[in-house]
């Protein structure tokens, strides 16, 4: 029995930018209103890459990873939604259900989060981590490219029992980040025209959603061609790649459209394409939603004159969903088929092989590859 004693076991640790090694660390017993989770698998995410090369200010060393899977080992003094021997989903934006955001009826990035900004501590402001006596930082919270990690309470999802654990991560961050851009956020209507900018998971999983909705025609951007095969098969209807065309991509869009999209997903994370999303819409009714996180201080610009038009345009982090309420259905919906994980993941490696599974990632070889505990 762990519970209460401080377990060592693998972790991947950031240095700094740029340099990732798996290490041995200690992690310490859950705190009140905390949870220690054993991982199973955890996903690879863009917003782990973004951290990793330096492009959001966090403190270093630090545990990545946030697309996670587990089972609760130990829970700390005070945790009632969950107990030890229950499957469970990290939580990279918590639902404290007491901040403004949690209590209003549109709202779910939760003020108790660790991410835009990240402290890389828990609430008490201390971490659970060690490594040859030096603290180690989480990162949102969750710091899944572990064994072993504590979670706050809030940030942790009691998922039904039948879920297969080697492949539910995804449904912690890629699918409602995605899928839920289009049906929560955006409520694609049926028969409407999509484009989506990036075809990575995030953007695949948008295209499931605007597919599930109905839409009738979906548009997919991208600069690698091998994303192609993916997205036609979850119902792509057009690929553009915008480094072999000779206009901008948005003015391909129009011109294919006649009058613009009904709705534009951004999930690449530049302004540049968030701005050509925004053009793609169309001028009195398009909808354009950022779902990319864009570097640090980056700055978007738009066409003061045309935004009167009517146009939306708005941002949505995993897919507006009040998490701890929605995230259980999205695994119930896949075990009732409603919703198919099956084709955003296309590798599954061993956790001690994440340096392969980086390349592959970097390489644009993968929509998700898991990481197997
Ligand atoms: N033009 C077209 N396509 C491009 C360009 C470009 N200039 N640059 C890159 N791409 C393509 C790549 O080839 C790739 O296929 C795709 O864009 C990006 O895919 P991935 O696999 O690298 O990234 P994803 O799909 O895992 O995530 C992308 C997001 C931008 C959505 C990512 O930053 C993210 O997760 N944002 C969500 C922010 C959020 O909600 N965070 C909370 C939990 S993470
Ligand atoms: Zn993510």
């Amino acid at each position: 029995d762990t519970a209460g004693k401080i377990i060592t076991c693998r972790a991947a640790i950031a240095w700094a930018a740029n340099s990732l090694s798996i290490e041995k660390v200690q992690v310490e017993p859950p705190k009140a209103g905390e949870v220690r989770i054993k991982m199973t698998s955890s996903g690879i995410c863009s917003s782990d890459d973004h951290l990793l090369k330096g492009l959001s200010p966090v403190n270093f060393p630090l545990i990545p990873g946030h697309e996670g899977a587990g089972i609760v080992e130990s829970i700390g003094k005070g945790v009632r939604s969950v107990k030890p021997g229950d499957k469970v989903l990290t939580l990279p934006i918590p639902q404290c259900r007491e901040c403004s955001s949690c209590l209003h009826p549109k709202g779910n990035f939760c003020e108790k989060r660790d991410i835009l900004p990240s402290s890389g501590l828990m609430l008490d402001g201390t971490s659970r981590f060690t490594c040859k006596g030096e603290k180690i930082y989480h990162s949102f919270g969750t710091s899944t490219f572990s064994e072993y990690t504590v979670v706050h309470e809030i940030a942790v999802a009691k998922i039904d029992d039948a879920a297969p654990m080697d492949k539910i991560c995804v449904i912690s961050c890629a699918v409602p980040t995605g899928y839920g851009a289009a049906v929560h956020s955006a409520k694609v209507t049926p028969g409407s025209t999509c484009v989506i900018f990036g075809l990575g998971g995030v953007g695949l999983a948008i295209v499931m959603g605007c597919k599930a909705s109905g839409a009738a025609r979906i548009i997919g951007v991208d600069i690698n061609e091998e994303k192609f095969p993916w997205a036609r098969a979850l119902g792509v209807t057009d690929c553009l790649n915008p480094q072999n065309l000779k206009k901008p991509v948005q003015e391909v869009v129009m011109e294919m459209t006649g009058v613009g999209v009904d709705f534009a997903f951004e999930a690449i994370g530049l302004p540049e394409t968030m701005t050509a999303a925004w053009d793609c819409c169309h001028l009195s009714y398009g909808v354009c939603v950022i779902v990319g996180w864009a570097p640090q201080n980056s700055q978007l610009s738009l066409d003061a004159t045309k935004v009167i038009t009517g146009r939306t345009l708005k941002g949505v982090a995993l897919g507006g969903y009040k998490t701890r309420d929605c995230v259980p259905q999205l695994v119930t919906d896949y075990l009732r088929n409603k919703i198919n994980i099956g084709p955003l993941i296309t590798h599954q490696l061993p956790f001690e092989q994440l340096h392969k599974a980086f390349e592959l990632y970097h390489a644009g070889k993968t929509i998700r590859c898991v990481l197997l505990f």
